[in-house]
Order: C-alpha cells, then structure tokens, then sequence
C-alpha cells in the first residue's frame, strides 16, 4: 500500500511510501524484543540499542542518505549530495531509538522512521529545498540505563551544564564507554552543539502515549505546549540489619522510610493535586535480600507539570516532606541528582502548517498538550519546534501493548511530509511565514558542517 499522497512541486513528487515505513517500524521493533512478554528493551546505549542504530544507519545508507554519529551519539542522517553542507538552514525532523524497559515499539522509533522517510522521500522526489532535510535519532532520550534523559538532545542544544562531567549508570558504569562503543566522544561532547538559527524549524511526530485523540475521534494531534518534568534521585540512609533479630523500636529501615517517600510522593500529586503527576519508578533497595532490614535505597522521583510554577512549589513541598520523613525513620534522604526540562510552547506558524496539512489530507485533529517529555523541548532552545501526535490504541505507553493502527501511522508520515514542504514552502499556495528569517545563503561556519561527519 503505496499513499498515494503526491506533492506537485513543479512536476516534481514527494511521495510517503506507507509500505516501506511500516516495514521498517516492524523490522525495528523485532530488536530487543522480549518474545515472552512481547516487550521491548533498548536502553540508551545498551547493545540492543547499538543493534538499532546500526539497523537505522544501514538503511539510512541504503536509501543513499548519509548517516554520521556526533559525539554526543546523536545519529544524523542527512542527504549524501549535501553531506558536507551548503550553508543553508536545516529543516530537522527526528525523535530517538531507546526505550524504556519493557517498553512498545513505537515511541520515538516511529518518529525517527518518519523522519528517514520524509528525508528519503525528498530525495526521491527530486525536492529543491531552500532548507537541507535532515533527519535526527537523538541518543539516550529516556535515560533508562545512564539516568540522563534527554542526553542527545541536550547535547544538540548546548545544555551541558544540565549534564553530569563523568556520567554513570545505577551500576556506577562509565557512559563514556557505552557513548565511545556508539560512536560518540564525551571529551568532544561541546562538538554535538548546533548553533542557534542553523535550525530553521525542527518537526517530531509521535504517538501520542495518552487516551486524548482515541476519546474524541481526531486522527491528529497538533501538541501546543510540551509538560515540564523533574527527576530526583534519592538516596535513602538507614541502618542494615538482622529482620529477625532487630527489635522494630530503633529500626533505622531504608525501606520504610522509602516506602512513606513513594506515598508522599503519590500524596502531593493526588490528594493536593500539587502538580499534575508525580511518581516514583524506580526503587533499588540494597542489599535487597528477604531477611535483612535495608540499609540503603536509591529511588527516583518524576515530577510533571506544563506550569513552571507548580513543579516547583510540588518540588518544594516534597522535599519539606522528605525531611520529615528522615527524622521520623532516623535516616538520611539526600537528592543525590535531578534533571529538569521546562515546559515549552511549540511554534504557532508550525502549528498552523500542521493543521492545514491535516486538513489537506482531511484528517480531523485538535490541539493538546503533551504530558511526556520529549527531545523537541532541548531542540527548542535552538529552533522552533512543531509536534504531531497520532493516536494511541487504549491510550498506553512504556508497555509491550503500545500500538497505533497501521493507517494512523502512516496519515502521520504523510502530515510530517507535508507540514515540512508547507513549511519550506513548497507545494503550497499559502506558504506560511518562514519560522525563521527567510532563506539567505547562511554563512554557515564551515567547523559546524565537518563536526557532523565525522564518526561512522
Ligand atoms: O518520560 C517521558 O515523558 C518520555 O517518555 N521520555
Ligand atoms: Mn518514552
Ligand atoms: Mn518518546
């Protein structure tokens, strides 16, 4: 099932070949698959992840694009005629590879194979565009492994003091290794940044992960604002001990205090309605044995809200909380590290060029904020960012069960298609205002061209 979607261009076509993405999402979602609980798992540059940046590369190259791998491990698929840059504006489209654990096959891998098949498209299409098409698998966006979510695209945007110097794992394994065996470079991590206005618009499609656009009918999503998100890590301090043996008077148990920490947690989001979500996913008692009271827990705290305001009077209230606890289970609670993302706004002229896109393709769609992080909120530092959302099969996410019907996919596909000819004003009557200053030849400092070929 080829679309037949063709984008007149002068006698010249784009066309979004549904088949051939929906083959590539199948293929992808076969790497790191758990056959016993349908799940998948890529951690950011775990060896399954590595195997999918491989698979993407290669096809990437088998499509006559040209993919690089920046030090940030960012993969940057770009066309090959103009692999080594011609001073224009990029027109970025992109999202990442790794997942969560256990996770479904689509978030961020659908958006990447969108991105590679817009970009392919183009070249096929023969697309003279005043911007260069590139496509973007940002490394590392859920920070599964290496607690750093959003490590590509913070890179991108030049975010490095949001990032640790010496990055590890929950293990205390080096990222450096994991981002050399990629590709990347952390002593080179500054080259992963590009500089503002080299990014004439950047476009992520997604699904959506929630039940909003299943409920009300609409095949499309046109995301206005973006949830702010906090992680905290917290290192819970008790005192280890006999479970038989140790009196409960004077316990110092880790795993009590943790335990009030999660309910707090759960408390300030729910009964005070403080914030919109919080909740803990993560909790690593040690030494996690059955019949020894634990001494220590490192846990994690994700805190959301689109209000700055919120998130951080929750933030607040919570960490007043923590201290309570620790003096009533005489431990210590430290926030050992948290990373923050602000809410951000999508670009209005890019919404608009997603609405007339949908509209084109007589797709209904509505408006919504998205209450998942994603790497467009980095990129936005750099450019204006759009983002469309297609539906979620019973609004899950981050479990095996995620799905979107095959023709949502690819009507996505064909929206992310033309929104970027609409938004290079191709292909349009009404070509909205160019998100950025219209196309000149940009003088492009030659170092940021070479910075992205290098690596594989
Ligand atoms: O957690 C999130 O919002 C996204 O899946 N990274
Ligand atoms: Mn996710
Ligand atoms: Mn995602």
């Amino acid at each position: 099932m080829t679309s037949t979607l063709v984008q007149r261009t002068g006698g010249l076509s784009a066309d979004i070949d549904g088949d051939r993405l929906l083959r590539r999402i199948a293929r992808l979602g076969r790497i790191g698959l758990d056959p016993e609980t349908g799940g998948i798992t890529r951690e950011g540059f775990s060896a399954a992840d590595c195997e999918a940046r491989a698979y993407l590369m290669d096809e990437a190259r088998d499509a006559g694009l040209l993919p690089t791998v920046d030090a940030a491990g960012n993969i940057i698929i770009r066309p090959r005629h103009t692999a080594y840059g011609d001073g224009r504006q990029v027109l970025m489209m992109g999202s990442h590879l790794d997942t969560v654990v256990n996770a479904g096959r689509l978030d961020g891998a659908y958006g990447v194979l969108a991105a590679l098949e817009v970009v392919q498209a183009f070249e096929e299409g023969g697309i003279d565009s005043p911007y260069e098409p590139v496509a973007v698998a940002f490394a590392n966006e859920e920070g599964a492994l290496f607690p750093q979510p959003f490590w590509g695209s913070m890179a991108m945007a030049g975010r490095l003091a949001g990032l640790p110097r010496e990055p590890r794992d929950h293990q205390g394994r080096r990222l450096r290794d994991a981002l050399r065996r990629a590709g990347g470079d952390l002593d080179a991590l500054g080259s992963a940044g590009w500089p503002h206005g080299s990014v004439a618009a950047y476009l992520e499609l997604h699904v959506e992960q929630g039940p909003v656009l299943e409920r009300s009918g609409s095949r499309i999503g046109v995301v206005d604002a973006i949830t702010g998100r906090t992680v905290l890590t917290l290192e819970v301090r008790g005192a280890a001990g006999h479970s038989g043996t140790s009196p409960m008077k004077g316990r110092r148990d880790a795993m009590a205090a943790a335990a009030r920490v999660v309910l707090a947690a759960e408390h300030i989001a729910g009964e005070r309605a403080l914030c919109r979500v919080a909740t803990v996913g993560r909790i690593d008692p040690h030494p996690n044995t059955p019949n020894t009271i634990a001494g220590s827990v490192r846990m994690t705290v994700d805190l959301r809200d689109t209000d700055v305001w919120r998130a951080a009077t929750a933030e607040e209230t919570l960490r007043r909380m923590l201290d309570a606890i620790a003096a009533s289970t005489g431990t210590e609670i430290e926030v050992v590290a948290e990373t923050r993302s602000d809410p951000v706004s999508t670009s209005e002229v890019l919404r608009a060029a997603i609405e007339r896109s949908a509209d084109e393709l007589g797709l209904p769609h509505e408006v919504l904020p998205s209450g998942a992080g994603h790497d467009a909120q980095m990129v936005a530092d750099i450019a204006p960012i759009g983002m469309i959302f297609v539906p979620s099969l019973g609004g899950i996410s981050h479990v095996p069960e995620e799905d979107t019907a095959p023709a949502d996919l690819v009507a996505g596909a064909r929206v992310l298609l033309r929104t970027a000819l609409r938004t290079i004003g191709i292909g349009s009557e009404d070509r909205p205002d160019a998100p950025h200053t219209p196309h000149t030849p940009h003088t492009h400092s030659a170092p940021h061209i070479e910075r992205h070929t290098t690596g594989s």
